[in-house]
């Protein structure tokens, strides 16, 4: 299951080692693609600075250790056994990575066996939202907040800093269907300290497609 997050996100475990130095894609879209709910400049530094520096930050982690020819699920995967530089570049670059996909301009909704699993596990789709917002605003410091899949069933977890469910280390593991970023860079350009009224917004630009692609792989 984890090949099929690892090559969903557009990496290629079959690239011989020599090239095996972890790439910053680009945004899927434009970067004022999710005006008005989130700003073009916060998309901006979001994903050139901040997740660029974590692939920097990630290859130089990496260079010259068993981990440089590892691939990015296999480092998470035994995150418990790297040094911090190494589990928190490879957090951010997953977990970013994730995000811009999950993203994207205003319009689709749940579909097909995720809005069935919606439906059954929250009751409604609101219900989701307001579970996984509550789960975000009361998270401490920064972090991420997750729709996950464990044992089959969807579930909500936040981890820390750039922690991720497909880490080792991580108290609820699964497979993220959808991560939101609820770091303060994610919003307080637009946003200020409002960590909720992000939160809110967010919901108008996921990619439910994406989301629901996701969960049909994770079946
Ligand atoms: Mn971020």
């Amino acid at each position: 299951m984890c090949q099929i997050i690892y090559r969903s996100l557009g990496f290629n475990e079959n690239q011989p080692p020599q090239t095996m130095a972890h790439v910053h894609p680009p945004l899927p879209y434009a970067y004022d693609a999710l005006e008005p709910y989130i700003d073009t400049q916060t998309m901006q530094l979001h994903h050139i600075k901040h997740h660029g520096a974590a692939v920097d930050n990630l290859n130089k982690a990496v260079a010259g250790t068993d981990a440089e020819h590892k691939t990015l699920e296999s480092i998470l995967a035994s995150a418990s056994a790297y040094p911090a530089a190494v589990r928190n570049s490879a957090g951010s670059h997953y977990n970013h990575s994730a995000f811009w996909q999950a993203l994207g301009p205003a319009g689709t909704q749940p579909t097909g066996a995720l809005l069935a699993a919606i439906i059954a596990t929250f009751g409604t789709q609101d219900a989701l939202k307001e579970q996984m917002n509550a789960r975000a605003i009361s998270h401490f410091g920064s972090g991420w907040v997750w729709l996950v899949m464990k044992d089959g069933k969807l579930e909500i977890t936040s981890t820390v800093n750039q922690d991720n469910p497909l880490m080792d280390t991580a108290e609820v593991q699964g497979i993220p269907i959808l991560g939101i970023d609820v770091w303060e860079h994610a919003y307080y350009i637009r946003y200020n300290n409002h960590r909720a009224a992000y939160l809110t917004n967010i919901w108008h630009v996921i990619n439910w497609e994406e989301v629901a692609r996701r969960y049909d792989a994770a079946l």
